[in-house]
């Protein structure tokens, strides 16, 4: 089983971090690929993941699943133990709606303010500078809405650390890139932001 990735990309981080709670980052290969160089882009690659997008996980039946949350819960069902899905449906249900969250608020504008703003992948999109800088603004306002949230909530979801915070936390870390950060105004995002931050998982 190989999962082929760049390493310094948000998306295949998370993924990483998945693994690494369930303590399986051993059980699987990794195999880098150049996105910035479009090493993504050739048709080899599209064969395996149509979107061209990386992480795809490459399994030995010679099947191939792309989309970082199919990857993680594919080894959600492999290995419940511990949950980052949820157990009970409520927990599922709660969860997936923060992990969506996570993903279309704070992930995909991060995510849009640095491929608008900066032209990194101008080889392969039109840049719109001003539709990223709006993205930069609709994440920072999520960040603060995020910041209310976890005044009540030790994570994302409720009690229990999941792939919403996974999720989260690869955006935030990423929006540096683009220079944002968390406001000094943040304190309830800034202690989640400690406590994700300084699990083992986060540097795998
Ligand atoms: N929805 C996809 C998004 C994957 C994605 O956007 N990956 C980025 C790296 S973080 C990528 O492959 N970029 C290369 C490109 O756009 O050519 C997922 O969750 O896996």
């Amino acid at each position: 089983m190989k999962i082929i990735e760049t390493k310094s990309a948000p998306n295949a981080r998370r993924v990483r971090m998945f693994l690494a709670e369930k303590g399986l980052l051993d059980e699987v290969q990794f195999e880098q690929v150049d996105i910035a160089a479009g090493e993504n882009l050739s048709e080899a690659y599209r064969a395996k993941n149509l979107t061209t997008k990386i992480p795809v996980l490459a399994l030995d039946s010679g099947e191939f699943i792309g989309e970082s949350v199919a990857i993680c819960r594919y080894f959600e069902a492999l290995h419940p133990s511990p949950a980052l899905m949820g157990e009970t449906p409520l927990e599922q249900a709660q969860i997936e709606m923060w992990q969506r969250r996570a993903e279309f608020h704070l992930m995909l504008p991060v995510g849009m303010c640095f491929q608008h703003t900066t032209g990194y992948f101008k080889d392969r999109m039109v840049p719109v500078p001003a539709y990223g800088e709006q993205c930069g603004k609709d994440a920072r306002a999520f960040m603060a809405q995020l910041d209310a949230h976890l005044a009540g909530s030790e994570f994302l979801a409720g009690p229990r650390f999941s792939i919403a915070d996974i999720t989260a936390l690869c955006a935030v870390d990423f929006a540096r890139v683009v220079k944002i950060r968390i406001s000094d105004e943040w304190a309830h995002l800034a202690r989640w932001y400690k406590q994700v931050a300084g699990r083992p998982s986060a540097a795998a």
